[in-house]
């Protein structure tokens, strides 16, 4: 326990010392780590996911190194999607919830892959020296946006979902990051570093008319946008604490909707728009939570005495009606609660 706690710590601080979001994946970029284990660890994929099921998707390293895993929305049935000796992380649904983008340094430095819902067909869709990840599916499932360091400038990208076609989207001279599509697929909010420290930011989806939203000093961070396309979710260290704060897409309507001692980071919505899920350290250990959109009624999802990180909940229920149907019962469809303002 004290071993892994303080490993948690060792990552805090090297998200610190990293000067970047302080997501635990970022802080792994920062540090060496020794992710090439001798043996090759066969992948294939499993039986037992029902793809017309809402799940959420997330990374831990319960195993011994950060794999992809999903659960069903009530934080059961968690299975291991990824089962490669290498670090595998941050997965993001395709619209039809048939695939998983995500990132891994199995051949050697990061690059973005993608693999079935049922962890069959893991492929390198970027096969580049440097480092490609935080993928992220257009709504329309043409495209993935991602980071990638290639110029020696941290830079969004925008590919094919085959991996063809590779457009630089950013060329601001500092990190630019964490890239997450408006629901129209018209536009794609972002952090960067370009003013000093970390804001968010937003730009057409062809990297046009960037505009920032955040001004303040602290680091801003892993911006989801609303399904309804009315809020951008984010996480900021700005109140003492890291906290999930809410916004209007122009910036305007900041709301904390977290409001505690705790650090909560990477906001993810769910198909309706009624929920967010989120990673809290309540417990000493990152684990995923899911609450309203307005912050009432937290519910921890995972129970584990390492880093759960990176919610994706599966889009399945704004694309294919029948899904509805399958939602169990606590998480029938309802309207989005309107945050309120203390
Ligand atoms: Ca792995
Ligand atoms: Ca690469
Ligand atoms: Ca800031
Ligand atoms: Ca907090």
């Amino acid at each position: 326990m004290k071993a892994l706690k303080s490993a948690a710590a060792t990552l805090a601080l090297a998200a610190l010392a990293a000067g970047s979001t302080g997501h635990p994946a970022e802080a792994a970029l920062a540090t060496v780590e020794p992710p090439y284990l001798p043996g090759a660890v066969e992948t294939s994929g499993f039986q037992g996911v029902d793809p017309l099921r809402d799940r959420i998707s997330f990374y831990s390293n319960r195993e011994g190194n950060n794999e992809i895993y999903t659960m069903n929305i009530d934080g059961s049935n968690q299975v291991n999607l990824t089962r490669h000796y290498s670090q595998d992380r941050s997965p993001d649904w395709s619209p039809d919830a048939g695939k998983i983008a995500f990132y891994s340094n199995r051949d050697f430095n990061f690059d973005v892959y993608i693999m079935d819902a049922d962890g069959a067909r893991q492929t390198n869709l970027t096969r580049h020296p440097n480092a490609d990840i935080l993928p992220a599916w257009s709504p329309d499932g043409t495209k993935i946006a991602f980071f990638s360091n290639r110029t020696g400038m941290g830079d969004i990208y925008v590919m094919n979902a085959d991996g063809t076609g590779l457009q630089r989207l950013t060329t601001s001279g500092a990190e630019d990051n964490s890239p997450a599509w408006s629901p129209d697929g018209n536009r794609i909010v972002f952090t960067s570093r370009r003013d000093g420290n970390q804001e968010i930011y937003i730009m057409d989806a062809d990297g046009g008319n960037q505009t920032r939203l955040t001004n303040n000093d602290a680091r801003d961070g892993s911006p989801s946008w609303s399904p309804l396309g009315d809020k951008i979710a984010f996480d900021s260290r700005r109140d003492i604490n890291q906290e999930i704060y809410l916004m209007d897409t122009d910036g305007s309507g900041l709301v904390n909707i977290t409001r505690n001692i705790y650090d909560q980071f990477h906001p993810d919505w769910s198909p309706d728009g009624s929920r967010i899920t989120y990673t809290s350290n309540e417990t000493g250990f990152g684990d995923i939570y899911v609450m309203n959109a307005n912050g009432s009624n937290p519910e921890r999802l995972t129970d584990n005495p390492t880093w759960d990180f990176h919610s994706d909940w599966s889009p399945l229920c704004t694309r294919v009606s029948m899904c509805v149907d399958k939602i169990p019962d606590p998480y029938q469809i309802s309207p989005r609660p309107v945050p309120q303002a203390d």
